[in-house]
């Protein structure tokens, strides 16, 4: 459907027709439909732009990943809807390899998303089919299936729009994880070393520029940031958000 660009959540709307086209190419599964409506709701209260916070953590991931040995993005299908180009360009950029890690795991969606990958650039990804050949310990759903040259043994997982114990699992064998949330709750952003809650699709161009900017200052940047306390201004943004709706209305 054609969204008229003066309509005041065109935007929005857009997305969403890019989720519903997604859906249609067997890319994102059906519960990635709730999953992008918790966004939604999420994005409402942060103000629907990236916050000062964000960008702190945004800085910080840049550093993280730019320093890592072998670092990963585990791309699930709303990822892969939603930012196909990005996550190409930052497997370049990095460079970081791209791993397919689907929770409604079928190897039908996991070979389109390849594809879809593929299309824009994308090289070795890995996670599809056999090539996911280790076990997450501790982990049960099919998330747990991971490569062995990429997640399985990475130093730093960059895991975009995800609610569950796969992080904690990441923690557990050592590694640093990075989150990109929406919701400041879920546990994967109280659990990971930074969580960037931002929508993705303004989140990955950025963290892009970001990476572009430090890699042209040549510089073993230390960067300070503190996970808890950034999650923490992120909420009160949102409680404060609210909190005025609510004055408007009295
Ligand atoms: O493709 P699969 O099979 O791996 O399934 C992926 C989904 C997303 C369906 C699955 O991981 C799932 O159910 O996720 P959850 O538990 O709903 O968690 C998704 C998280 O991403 C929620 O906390 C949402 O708030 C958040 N989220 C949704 N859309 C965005 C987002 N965060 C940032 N940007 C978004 N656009």
């Amino acid at each position: 459907m054609d969204i008229p660009k003066n309509h005041p959540r065109y935007e929005s709307l857009t997305l969403r027709e890019k989720v519903k086209e997604c859906l249609k190419q067997g890319i994102i599964s059906e519960v990635g439909i709730a999953a992008h409506g918790r966004g939604e709701a999420f994005d409402y209260f942060i103000g629907e732009r990236t916050t000062k916070e964000a960008e702190r953590a945004i800085k910080a991931a840049a550093i993280l990943l730019c320093n890592a040995k072998n670092p990963v993005l585990s791309v699930n299908g709303n990822t892969a809807c939603l930012v196909p180009d990005e996550i190409v360009e930052l497997s370049k950029i990095v460079p970081l390899k791209i791993e397919i890690n689907l929770f409604y795991r079928t190897n039908e969606r996991e070979i389109k998303i390849k594809e879809k990958l593929e299309k824009k650039g994308g090289a070795n990804i890995l996670g599809v089919g056999r090539n996911a050949n280790e076990k997450i310990p501790g982990l049960d759903s099919l998330r747990g299936n991971v490569s062995r040259d990429g997640i399985f043994t990475a130093d730093v997982v960059l895991v975009p729009l995800e609610d569950g114990d796969r992080a904690i699992a990441l923690k557990d064998m050592g590694k640093k994880v990075i989150a990109i949330d929406l919701n400041p709750l879920s546990r994967t952003s109280l659990c990971s070393d930074i969580t960037i809650v931002d929508n993705i699709v303004r989140a990955m161009p950025k963290l892009i520029q970001e990476i572009k900017i430090f890699k042209s200052n040549n510089t073993k940047e230390e960067f300070e940031f503190d996970n808890k306390e950034n999650i923490k201004k992120s909420v009160r943004i949102m409680r404060d958000n609210l909190l005025r709706l609510e004055e408007k209305l009295t």
